[in-house]
């Protein structure tokens, strides 16, 4: 048995309802499957979510943790990205014991690189992503991370291996949405190549009660396994297909896990998080001084906690960056009592 508080579910008993009636109550009928919302040609055109749209997504996440928006960023772009992002993938897992992965070898952090050849502001700054978080955290979120993760082929003689089910959220975090992952996979992702295992609904429940290592290990934010078991009977857990040039935008806290790509080609996802204008988030992105005009212009409705440095200094350091706990998602002179 745990502390009920571990897992904030409905409460166990009220009046004449049962425990196990409340909960059905509570979660019934809600799909393992995220919501994938269809964006039209008009809105794709005009770089604008109808109402109808922006409430599904909004209310996707309130619900959920996690939506999808459907095929939105051209695919040639993604390719030309994606061809630099895969060697480097490579060079990046020949550094072995020593490389960036993050809990098992198979998954490493991998920054993209941040100079004008390589930006592309409907993948970086999409205006349609932008609209959905800016409708869950308020507005202009502070953008101030760009990485990615990319789940590689197994290497012949070793185990392909699952993370552990974890939150990013490894640290005393607030009870309402405060940060979201704007991810972007750069090929077609499912079962086979390592699509993320996602628990919908999660970040609804969770603290830091649930959670097993310390902030700074290498293995931080593991779910309690007892937890896991309480949450696959009310939802189950699921990787699901998501098709070349969609977002997926997804609740910091939301449990999730990266899985083994069976493939023969490297899955490279890009990881851009938004933080809520209040939650005061202190980590900067460094950017080739050449982008700023394109920053100011494509970013307006952002505040991107920027650096620039020279285009040498991010061609030098992009690849060194270290792995998932080389960043900070807290915030900083945060409210002690609440
Ligand atoms: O690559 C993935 O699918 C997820 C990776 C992940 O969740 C992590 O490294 O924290
Ligand atoms: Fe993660």
């Amino acid at each position: 048995m745990f502390p009920r508080q571990m897992l904030r579910t409905a409460p166990s008993t009220v009046g004449r309802h049962g425990t196990s009636e409340l909960r059905t109550y509570f979660t019934r009928n809600l799909s393992s499957t995220p919501v994938s919302v269809a964006v039209t040609s008009e809105e794709l055109a005009t770089k604008r979510l109808g109402w109808h749209n922006l409430e599904l997504a909004t209310r996707a996440l309130h619900r959920d943790g996690l939506v999808v928006l459907q095929d939105v960023i051209e695919h040639p772009k993604l390719d030309e990205l994606n061809r630099v992002m895969v060697q480097d993938a490579l060079r990046l897992q020949a550094l072995g014991d020593h490389g960036p992965f993050n809990y098992n070898k198979g998954n490493i952090q991998q920054d993209p690189p941040m100079t004008e050849t390589h930006f592309e502001p409907s993948i970086f700054l999409n205006p349609l992503a932008t609209q959905v978080t800016t409708s869950v955290l308020g507005p202009k979120p502070r953008l101030a991370f760009m990485s990615g993760n990319s789940a590689l082929p197994p290497v012949p003689g070793t185990m392909p291996q699952s993370q552990p089910v974890h939150t990013d959220a490894d640290f005393d975090h607030p009870e309402s949405p405060f940060a979201l992952v704007v991810n972007v996979p750069l090929v077609d992702m499912g079962i086979n190549n390592g699509s993320t295992e996602v628990w919908l609904g999660t970040h609804n429940v969770t603290s830091m009660a649930a959670q097993e290592g310390k902030q700074g290990d290498r293995a931080s934010g593991r779910i309690a396994k007892h937890l896991l078991e309480q949450r696959k009977q009310e939802r189950a857990p699921c990787q699901p297909l998501v098709k070349k040039g969609s977002i997926v935008i997804r609740d910091l806290r939301l449990w999730h896990a990266g899985k083994p790509n069976f493939s023969d080609d490297v899955r490279v996802m890009l990881a851009m998080i938004h933080f809520a204008p209040w939650y005061r988030n202190a980590m900067t992105i460094e950017f080739s001084r050449d982008l700023e005009t394109v920053l100011d212009r494509k970013g307006s409705e952002l505040s991107i906690q920027r650096k620039f440095v020279t285009e040498q200094a991010i061609l030098d350091g992009y690849l060194s960056r270290g792995y998932g706990n080389s960043y900070n998602f807290d915030q900083e002179s945060r409210l002690e009592h609440f």
